[in-house]
């Protein structure tokens, strides 16, 4: 049998000495227990009480995958596939079930132990502070329209540094903060689902501000770990050479991917933003001191969500001026011919899209350390693949990473600063309004059979690429 050292000198794709290999989930997603042990109602729990409808079969956030109960199990099987380190998130209505006021001393137990048994199976906690779901208490005042909403989450980011900073060393304040943009105030897919472009705006806002502000108290509390922001970054590509196609997709990547990633790495906003809002009576309210706050509290460490590509073209008939301001005033997106698509979610599969990110973020944001927070594939009906052992096939997740992963280990070898890849997700979850259609972990949940367990092909062979670090 060949030694480790002998194998890893056969790879072809051989990662960087502690490269982190594992995945990430958020507590709305995989907890269950939404009305249990004091926690108070966020966004999605009010949400499918009010219209169930709304999400796939009428599934809602109660029951996802039972990490609340079951985590020790799960910890030990993401320890048995190769991870080296896992991403959760805090849910603030767990710990605050009012939003603010008295923590729930269950929610303090329960993170505690989660976070205690993973780090006493070696696989490194990086927690995540807000991961879409608002207490519905805090929603009630304007969620992140209102001011006061982002001096509660800084009180709650506190009293989780305090608590769990002695042995969480990797945080980051929001996940993908412009999905609630979009979706709460844009396109109609989280709650409030509200069509307003200046509330749109202003949440963008604050949700930065509230991330500049908790990493200012993070850095006071001098807790010796990294404090960062985890984007969801969706490489822009013009349709043409033409300069109206190429100035268009320019515009699609300063609205959505610089309006956070300019701010997070190099506190400021990117001119041609501003100039859009300013033109378009736009602007945020932004008080006095706020810039300095977010100009000096930058992140450490970048985590770069990337599940599909933008293509862009140029406007091809002018909008109506008297429709309300949306973004697509600027460009149109265009579905580029004989595209590999995932069919189940109905996003583009472009697989060199991440390592033109991770090149991105070399050359223009001071190489700053990042890594691969998210990455993956959903797939509808995936018990059809489970084989006469009771393992489900799924060779196609195998190759969808595997072609990520050359892209990353390219990017890699020509400078980038990329420290780990996680997969979306350890588990089959609970999506935001798709409930459990689309499967997306190494580990299967069997829901007929009171959330089952059962690792899939792709975490064997995950399991395999992390113990050789590399494939
Ligand atoms: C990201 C989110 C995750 C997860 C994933 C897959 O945007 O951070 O929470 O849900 O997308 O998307 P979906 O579940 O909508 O298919």
């Amino acid at each position: 049998m060949k030694t480790l050292d002998e194998v890893q000198k056969d790879l072809h794709y051989r990662f960087p000495e502690g490269f982190w290999w594992g995945s990430s989930a958020s507590a709305t997603q995989t907890e269950g227990a939404a009305n249990l042990d004091g926690k108070g109602q966020n966004i999605w729990d009010y949400w499918y009480e009010q219209e169930p409808n709304r999400f796939f079969n009428k599934v809602g956030p109660v029951v996802t995958s039972q990490f609340y109960y079951r985590y020790k199990e799960d910890i030990a099987l993401m320890k048995e596939i190769g991870h080296n380190s896992f991403r959760l998130s805090i849910s603030w209505s767990r710990m605050f079930p009012n939003g603010k006021g008295e923590v729930n001393d269950k929610a303090v137990d329960f993170y505690n132990s989660v976070i205690d048994e993973l780090v006493a199976t070696d696989v490194e906690p990086f927690v995540n502070l807000y991961h879409f779901d608002m207490p519905m208490a805090m929603q009630e005042i304007g969620g992140w329209t209102n001011r006061v909403v982002v001096d509660a989450f800084v009180d709650y980011a506190t009293v989780c540094f305090r608590l769990f900073g002695d042995r969480v060393k990797k945080w980051f304040t929001h996940n993908e903060p412009i999905v609630p943009v979009e979706g709460g105030y844009m396109y109609d897919f989280h709650y409030p689902n509200e069509v307003d472009f200046g509330k749109a705006i202003q949440v963008g806002y604050h949700t930065l501000l509230s991330s500049a502000k908790a990493i200012k108290v993070y850095k006071e509390l001098e807790q010796d770990g990294k404090i960062g922001i985890i984007l969801n970054l969706t490489p822009s590509y013009p349709r043409s050479q033409h300069p109206a196609d190429v100035k268009a997709s320019q515009l699609a990547d300063a609205i959505f991917n610089r309006s956070f990633l300019d701010p997070s790495v190099k506190g400021g906003f990117p001119a041609e933003l501003v100039s859009i809002l300013k033109e378009e009576g736009y602007m945020p309210m932004i008080e006095e001191g706020d810039m300095d706050i977010i100009k000096a509290n930058t992140v450490d460490l970048l985590g770069v969500n990337y599940y599909q590509p933008r293509r862009v073209k140029a406007k091809e008939n002018l909008p109506n001026p008297e429709a309300p301001f949306m973004p697509d005033r600027y460009f149109d997106n265009y579905v580029m011919p004989g595209r590999k698509m995932n069919p189940h979610r109905g996003w583009e599969i472009y697989e060199k899209g991440v390592y033109d990110i991770l090149m991105n973020v070399k050359e223009n944001y001071g190489n700053i350390e990042c890594f691969i927070s998210e990455n993956g594939m959903g797939v509808e009906g995936e018990e059809r693949f489970r084989d006469e052992n009771g393992m489900i096939q799924d060779d196609y997740r195998i190759e969808f990473i595997g072609e990520h992963l050359k892209w990353v280990h390219k990017a890699i070898q020509e400078g980038a600063n990329v420290k780990g890849y996680h997969l979306w997700t350890f588990m089959d979850n609970w999506s935001w309004t798709n409930a459990y259609k689309n499967r997306y972990g190494f580990v299967s949940v069997d829901l007929e059979k009171d959330s089952e367990r059962s690792i899939k092909k792709s975490g064997h062979w995950f399991k395999k690429v992390s113990e050789n670090n590399g494939f």
